[in-house]
């Protein structure tokens, strides 16, 4: 039920490759020794807060933190969130011109990009569930593309993202959640219910990863089913990666993700996310 994922030819239109695959993965795309830089810069705040071993590069969870002592409101962890996503290491790479120059590539015009950044710090044991991004971020264009971008590398059993192959055109998974709203429709969870396993099965599909290197990422669409494996880290190596959005400039933007002051979902700005709480209270797969 596991397959590998192909590396798309930056040769040939990637837009075409999209549709045809649901998502690009794409090698060496940044500076890897940027990537290294941006690794850490994150790892330096997370040590700021207690929750990474010395020495810090080996990326480490030390099982404790001193995160909400030092930031004790919803609000304080949250603006702390916020500037290690906004540190300047990690915005030269998740922003910076490589990736805006494939953007361009794909959508054949100037690319934007929300200002939020979901950057996620998984320590072993956790996952993310699988979703498809729609739901989360539609109140701007559809012409909308995620790119999962890992700081550093992700060896397969270490949380690598996953993608059932050719979903983007499964019609029950369009028909269930097109249009739905996560900030709006409360009563619906986001995510897909379904045990993977059993919709892996059902769709005669696969689940599609590989493992990463500094410099690669991956690219996909709105409709794409995704997830992350659980990182099963032997050493407590934490998972580091990023998720950033892109569309062509000019289209209408979700305003929940774009400004300085982005308010992201309920207006929670950054401590929305479970990466804003401390490392030692997010242990269970969400
Ligand atoms: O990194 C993860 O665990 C989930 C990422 C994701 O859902 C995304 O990039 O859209
Ligand atoms: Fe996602």
């Amino acid at each position: 039920m596991l397959g590998k994922m192909r590396e798309a030819d930056l040769t040939k239109s990637l837009s075409d490759q999209l549709l045809e695959d649901g998502y690009l993965l794409l090698r060496s795309v940044y500076d890897p020794s940027a990537v290294n830089i941006a690794r850490q810069e994150i790892l330096k705040r997370l040590a700021e807060v207690g929750e990474v071993k010395n020495p810090i590069s080996g990326a480490i969870f030390s099982g404790t933190s001193n995160r909400r002592n030092l930031h004790p409101t919803a609000e304080d962890l949250g603006k702390f969130w916020k500037s290690v996503s906004e540190g300047p290491a990690l915005r030269a790479v998740i922003n910076g011109p490589r990736i805006i120059g494939i953007m361009d590539q794909l959508f054949g015009s100037l690319t934007a990009h929300f200002s939020f950044a979901w950057l996620r710090a998984m320590q072993a044991g956790r996952a993310s569930p699988m979703h498809i991004d729609h739901p989360y971020m539609n109140r701007g264009t559809d012409q909308l593309v995620t790119c999962w971008t890992p700081l550093g590398p992700v060896d397969i059993d270490e949380g690598t993202l996953y993608i059932l192959e050719q979903s983007h055109n499964w019609s029950e998974i369009r028909n269930q959640f097109e249009g739905q709203d996560v900030d709006r429709d409360k009563s619906k969870p986001g995510h897909i219910q379904e045990a993977p396993l059993e919709l892996v099965q059902q769709n005669n599909s696969r689940f599609l990863t590989t493992s990463f290197n500094p410099g690669d990422c991956l690219i996909f669409g709105m409709f794409t089913v995704h997830g992350s494996f659980d990182n099963n880290s032997q050493i407590g190596r934490i998972r580091l990666s990023c998720d950033t959005r892109f569309q062509p400039v000019g289209e209408p933007m979700d305003p929940r993700f774009s400004g300085v002051n982005p308010s992201a979902h309920e207006g929670l700005g950054y401590s929305c996310l479970s990466a804003a709480l401390p490392m030692n209270e997010t242990n269970s797969l969400r």
